[in-house]
């Protein structure tokens, strides 16, 4: 088996950046390579991938997530005929259980993201909410991750939920999750010296006494918001629990929005800590034997930026970022929002009319190569802003060229057939228009022009 000789030169991709003339200033050209390995495969990012997080204080209002709401249905469907809905979020830690249905009209129609600098509102979860929860999941055929209050809650109201929550979602509840980012409890909910041994106790305290009613009961964990010693922590207390099913994380790749480093460049920028943290948390779900999937997630926290989450960088963004999960083999992403927040997938309220966002378009972009296996792919010379990611399925073979700089890429690829292909792009990063999101002829030529600004699904 010699390396060189099984590199697939019908992918080896020789690439040019042409770049267009700057105002005046003389052409410049780089040149960048791809080469796809079909030996060596990676995960097969799985039908699940696809998910979306809410704040749990949106079961507020019973008839949001419920068969009346069929036009969120339609959107949940329209990103994956079988996703995930993750609630949980800061105010999971300011929800109650009542075991009997409210006769006070909703506090709101619908709400989210949470911001870390209003206080969150204290609202009640209802047997009534759960139960139209479930119909709506049946009718998306989505499943439930379920944070449970952790931090401000007691423990019987916990288990009380938990109990109900368990018997009404039955087989479409995957697990339930103890406390919301409890890294972040620390002067907060918590003393100042809280550390992750402290949480692994109550989370243990907690998880008993749910398990003494539930016997079954399946759990995730520990959500939080970016210690990845927490997880590696909890990934090597695992093995104390066989209910443990999930390994939980959450990811914003900037933060706060009032800070003046949270930019549209900086998202388009790779992130210098991703890898090493994707490494570090894959290495201990591996010897946990566990999934990991990013339960919590957006593009620049405290409830988004304008102008940058809610925008065609988002979408590129999104897309790429979730292919970078899936490779480094989380089992899937959930992208945060709700309300008429900036980084929100889906924006609106039933009553204002629900739309989507340009991120949404890039969840359904990244969706498309969900059942696929990753191929090994090495991307030389080109911007740090172009990733290419290669998939095999059922003997076809597919290439992903996610272009997040503004400079066009021609690649040539010495291939036989005219690729059949679908491409998102839009006039300029900070449009907050529907991207434009087509199938596109590509010429039987050897060269894969690709736009500034785009992300390119080939058939190949
Ligand atoms: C996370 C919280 C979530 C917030 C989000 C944000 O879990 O509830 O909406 O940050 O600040 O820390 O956007």
């Amino acid at each position: 088996m010699k390396g060189m000789n099984r590199r697939d030169f019908l992918a080896a991709l020789a690439a040019t950046t042409a770049a267009t003339s700057v105002r005046g200033f003389a052409q410049s050209t780089a040149s960048a390579q791809l080469t796809i390995d079909r030996a060596i495969t990676g995960p097969t990012i799985p039908l699940n991938f696809t998910g979306l997080s809410y704040e749990t204080a949106q079961l507020a209002n019973p008839a949001f997530f419920s068969t009346e709401n069929r036009v969120l249905i339609n959107l949940f469907r329209g990103l994956s005929p079988q996703g995930v809905l993750r609630l949980g979020g800061n105010t999971s830690e300011f929800t109650t259980w009542s075991p009997t249905n409210l006769t006070t009209p909703p506090p709101f129609d619908a709400t989210g993201p949470a911001t870390h600098q209003h206080e969150n509102i204290p609202t009640t979860n209802t047997p009534r909410a759960i139960k139209n929860l479930r119909a709506f999941l049946d009718a998306t055929n989505w499943t439930l991750i379920y944070g449970l209050n952790a931090a401000r809650g007691t423990i019987e109201n916990a288990v009380a939920e938990a109990i109900a929550v368990h018997q009404i979602i039955g087989p479409r509840l995957l697990c339930f999750q103890l406390g919301n980012e409890p890294d972040a409890w620390r002067n907060r909910y918590r003393p100042a010296t809280f550390t992750y041994q402290d949480y692994a106790k109550e989370w243990a305290k907690l998880h008993d006494a749910i398990v003494a009613k539930i016997p079954n009961a399946k759990f995730g964990g520990p959500d939080p918001s970016n210690k990845v010693a927490y997880i590696t922590g909890f990934a090597a207390d695992a093995h104390s629990y066989n209910d443990i099913v999930l390994l939980t994380g959450h990811y914003y790749t900037m933060g706060p929005a009032s800070s003046p480093k949270s930019t549209l460049e900086r998202l388009l920028d790779p992130d210098p800590k991703l890898a090493a943290n994707l490494e570090t948390i894959m290495a201990s779900a591996r010897a946990a034997h566990l999934p990991y999937r990013m339960t919590e997630g957006n593009s620049c926290w405290d409830g988004g930026k304008p102008g940058v989450s809610d925008t065609l960088a988002s979408a590129l963004w999104c897309a790429d970022m979730m292919l970078q999960f899936a490779q480094a083999g989380a089992v899937g992403v959930n992208l945060h929002g709700g309300g008429e927040g900036f980084y929100t997938p889906i924006a609106g309220s039933p009553s204002t009319g629900l739309v989507a966002r340009p991120e949404y378009y890039g969840i359904q972009f990244a969706q498309q190569l969900s059942g696929h296996t990753f191929l090994k792919t090495t991307l030389t010379g080109a911007s740090p802003r172009v990733n290419a990611y290669a998939f095999q399925q059922h003997n076809r073979r597919s290439l992903v060229v996610i272009n997040k700089d503004d400079q066009p890429l021609t690649l040539t690829i010495p291939t036989r057939t005219e690729p059949k292909a679908v491409r998102l792009t839009g006039p300029a990063f900070d449009s907050k228009a529907k991207p434009d999101y087509n199938p596109i002829t590509v010429p039987r030529t050897a060269h894969l022009e690709i736009p500034a600004r785009s992300a390119t699904l080939y058939n190949l």
